[in-house]
């Protein structure tokens, strides 16, 4: 097994679901933590609870992943030894509005490409250079059921997650005859803060997207990438699918009344 002890691992959309579970088991895997986002006072309470329970040193980035400009000059002032870099979650990511594509929202759409595509791009072209000089490193990206099935008014969101799969491959095929692992996670429906940002804060329409089902647990995806990353050094896994048992697709969910 691969041990994460000592690893620098960055995760983007830490403050929140699926990055803030993997936060707390690659702590506890005794992983070093850059952990990024724009909400710094979130980053800061997930800190404090970190340093509590581990001994892990940690990293703190205030990062909007769509800036090019402030993702190159994070990663190249990163002192060392943060600045080498051995796993990259691409995590950071969301949707906005569940619109018919004639009638949504353009802001949406630009909000979902720059974070869901872009960012992901921009961290990891600044990223893998140096993984690449280093011979050594890790690139998960975390994509969606979304980017294999398209679902009514999901539109530009299963777009974004397309283009997740498609630049993983890329990635994949591009690094060939290197030592870097390349993967991507493809939950379906996980409880997060994720149906509360599609619907620009309306709770209770985002609390109907759970209600009646056992959803995937932010740890449940942390627990698979753990995995993941944790494989012998010459072994790669290309792309999870994972959803829970009460899914079958991304619209066919079984409901409890
Ligand atoms: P959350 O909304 O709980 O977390 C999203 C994270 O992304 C937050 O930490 C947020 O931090 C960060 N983020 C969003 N925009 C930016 C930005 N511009 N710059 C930096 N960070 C940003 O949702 P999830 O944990 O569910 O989402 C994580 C990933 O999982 C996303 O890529 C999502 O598409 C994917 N996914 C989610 C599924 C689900 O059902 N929940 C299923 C399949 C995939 P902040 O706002 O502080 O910047
Ligand atoms: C999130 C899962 O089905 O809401 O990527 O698109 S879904």
């Amino acid at each position: 097994m691969f041990s994460l002890e000592n690893q620098i691992v960055l995760i983007t959309g830490a403050s929140s679901g699926i990055g803030a579970a993997c936060a707390k088991l690659f702590a506890a895997a005794g992983a070093k933590l850059i952990l990024a986002a724009r909400r710094f006072d979130r980053l800061q309470q997930l800190v404090e609870e970190l340093n509590k329970n581990f001994s892990t040193e940690i990293y703190s980035l205030q990062l909007d992943v769509r800036e090019i400009a402030a993702v190159e000059s994070a990663i190249s002032q990163l002192p060392p030894p943060w600045s080498d870099i051995d796993i990259l979650i691409n995590n950071a990511g969301l949707s906005r509005g569940l619109d018919k594509f004639h009638e949504a929202s353009i802001q949406d759409w630009e909000e979902m490409i720059d974070t869901n595509i872009k960012g992901l791009l921009y961290l990891t072209r600044f990223v893998v250079p140096g993984m690449v000089s280093r011979d050594r490193g890790h690139v998960v990206n975390i994509g969606s059921i979304a980017g294999h099935q398209t679902y009514p008014n999901g539109n530009v969101y299963c777009g974004t997650k397309a283009a997740v799969k498609a630049i993983t491959e890329g990635l994949k095929q591009d690094l060939l005859g290197t030592s870097i692992r390349v993967t991507s996670v493809d939950p379906g429906m996980v409880e997060t803060e994720f149906s509360e940002v599609r619907f620009h804060g309306d709770a209770e329409r985002a609390k109907k997207v759970y209600q009646g089902v056992t959803p995937l647990t932010p740890d449940d995806v942390a627990d698979v990438i753990l995995f993941c990353v944790t494989r012998p050094a010459h072994v790669n896994i290309n792309e999870v699918i994972l959803m829970p048992v009460d899914q079958a697709s991304v619209t066919l969910v079984n409901r409890k009344q």
